[in-house]
């Protein structure tokens, strides 16, 4: 493990005004998506697409990186350039989706283990040759009655730090990814509770593996009511919540901490970003040891997807929905977005 390395690449990732754009969908989640417009999920489909994204001119203003599923760090341009080198030629980091899905818990009834740690040496030794500088893990914990259990969180921060254990040790940082679900009726106090006790399991479980912080990502879901809750928190309770929740329980010498979407809306996700980093630069209790910036998968995508899907000759038109996306989340990580913004997106 190298420390200077893995800390190097770690602040380069969430570098001020920079965030990471998640297109690492599998091939379910990709086809759910390009379902909803009626395109084939083939692989020269889904190449197309995440060619746009990648080659998106002047995203790496506001991009650090991109996380790849296993399939697009092996595709090219229709030119024949690799998409790693694509990215590394821009300054981009190319990162990489390591963990092989969410599955059912063995005698635990609607809750996911996330499973991938066979071969994972090995698999990182291929990646790491083939560009990748970060790896990504994703561990699915749902609220619902009597869930979620600790054999679940306990299960999952376990799977994490091993993952997370194994990237140190070939010098890619680990983007650890516990995901607490928006789905379900569940109020913003319960999520609190869920998201605080996981995030505890998972960085004791990290630390017991003798996991770097300063060579580690957080990824993690914002403190939200849930989708179905019948009271929902305005942008400043929740920017309030996680910050709250994440300096109670994460180490302060952890090198970043980004968000995923999880199902907001763009401009939500945005705003949320941008409230929480307002409050962090006005000092006081709410001043924050580490940058807190994004992830975003859908709240980024979304509206270069739907051009992209109604014309496929709209490649400029899409690349640039994706670069105003970043751009405004690229504020937010400063506290400088301004919702009047949204209206100057005329795509
Ligand atoms: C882009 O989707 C990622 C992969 O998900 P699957 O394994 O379900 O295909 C996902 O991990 C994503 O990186 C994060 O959830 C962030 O994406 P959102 O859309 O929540 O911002």
């Amino acid at each position: 493990m190298n420390k200077d390395i893995l800390s190097k690449t770690a602040k380069a990732m969430v570098a001020p005004g920079k965030g990471i754009l998640a297109i690492d969908e599998s091939h379910s989640t990709c086809k759910k998506r390009f379902d909803a417009y009626n395109i084939e999920c083939t692989e020269e489909n889904r190449r197309a697409y995440r060619e746009v994204l990648i080659t998106a001119p002047g995203a790496e203003e506001f991009l650090s990186g991109m996380i790849l599923f296993d399939e697009t760090l092996r595709q090219k341009t229709k030119g024949g350039v690799a998409f790693a080198e694509v990215l590394k030629k821009k300054g981009m980091i190319p990162g990489i989706k390591v963990d092989k899905g969410a599955f059912d818990l063995a005698l635990h009834p609607g809750e996911k283990i996330t499973e991938g740690l066979d071969g994972l040496r090995e698999r990182l030794t291929e990646y790491k040759a083939l560009g990748a500088g970060f790896a990504k893990w994703r561990a699915v914990i749902t609220i619902g009655a009597g869930i979620p259990s600790m054999a679940c969180i306990y299960g999952n921060a376990h799977a994490l730090a091993r993952y997370a254990a194994l990237c140190q040790e070939q010098d890619i940082v680990p983007m650890v990814e516990p995901e607490i679900l928006i789905d379900g009726n569940h109020t913003i106090e319960k999520c609190y509770e869920v998201t605080a006790l996981t995030l505890k399991t998972v960085f004791a479980q990290l630390k017991e593996q003798g996991v770097l912080p300063e060579g580690t990502i957080l990824k993690v879901s914002m403190v939200l009511s849930g989708k179905a809750c019948p009271t929902q928190s305005d942008v400043e309770e929740v920017a309030l919540e996680t910050i709250r929740c994440l300096k109670e329980n994460v180490p302060p010498n952890l090198a970043g901490i980004v968000f995923l979407s999880g199902g907001q809306s763009d401009e939500k996700a945005t705003a949320h970003l941008d409230a929480m980093n307002k409050l962090a630069a006005a000092g006081g209790a709410n001043k924050l040891p580490w940058p807190l910036s994004f992830s975003y998968g859908r709240a980024i995508q979304s509206a270069a997807l739907q051009i992209w899907a109604k014309d496929r000759m709209a490649v400029d038109r899409a690349q640039k929905a994706v670069v105003m996306r970043s751009k405004l989340n690229s504020l937010a990580t400063l506290g400088k977005y301004d919702a009047a913004l949204e209206a100057n997106l005329s795509l």
